[in-house]
């Protein structure tokens, strides 16, 4: 019996991942994985950033879920290309994955790509996809202590996101705790408080994604 033991695969993946980062590079393609938990306004704050760059920059999402084409259904209304992963039942997108699918998309130079991955704050941040940016969202509701319980999410991240703002006035969250949590494991990336619903500090991320 042949035993597949998970360095192999591992490095399978990272070769793989050094592929779409090349391509990446080449293109002026700024991939943006976005990871986070399922319902943490992944899906929302794609949105919102189509809402405002659509007119000034080509975007292209990828859409990883367990089942469904909800997600990427949300997106082409918009008008923008999206292109749906189901994983059947895995719980991350891998290198390959998204070498296939940036295929498919046949992406043009200097395309802004959203690849919205798998709904958890596990295996996510183990797989290198050849992204440009890691993008971890935590929302209000989730509470404030998931940077000290899913360490290596926030450790991965380059810029870490806390989504539906609108939601503190109602939930016991500890902002001071939650950035404490942040910095005891990743001292660079910058953190903005936004709201889907209402707007408020999207647009400060988008200038970010585009200058940084
Ligand atoms: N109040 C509030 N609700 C939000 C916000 N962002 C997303 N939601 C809601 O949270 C739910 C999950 O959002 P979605 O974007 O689908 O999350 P995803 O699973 O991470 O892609 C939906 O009902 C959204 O309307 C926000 O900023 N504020
Ligand atoms: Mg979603």
């Amino acid at each position: 019996m042949e035993i597949r033991i998970m360095k192999e695969i591992m490095e399978g993946n990272d070769k793989l991942a050094g592929e779409n980062r090349k391509f990446f590079e080449d293109n002026n393609i700024t991939a943006v994985n976005i990871m986070a938990s399922p319902g943490a306004g992944k899906t929302s704050l794609i949105m919102n950033i189509i809402g405002i760059l659509k007119d000034q920059k080509k975007i292209s999402v990828i859409e990883g879920d367990i089942a469904s084409s909800i997600d990427a259904e949300k997106i082409e209304k918009e008008g923008i290309t999206a292109l749906q992963i189901n994983t059947g039942g895995g719980c991350h997108l891998d290198a390959n994955v998204i070498k296939l699918s940036v295929e498919d998309l046949a992406l043009q130079k200097d395309t802004l790509l959203f690849i919205e991955n798998v709904g958890n704050l596990i295996c996510p941040s183990a797989f290198d996809l050849g992204e440009t940016l890691k993008m971890v969202i935590a929302s209000v509701p989730e509470g404030h202590d998931k940077p000290f319980k899913y360490i290596s999410m926030f450790e991965a991240a380059d810029v870490i996101v806390l989504s539906k703002k609108d939601l503190l006035p109602y939930i016991d969250f500890d902002k001071e705790a939650f950035y404490k949590g942040i910095r005891a494991v990743n001292q660079k990336a910058p953190v903005f408080e936004i709201s889907s619903k209402t707007g408020e500090g999207v647009k400060e991320l988008v200038d970010w994604l585009v200058e940084g």
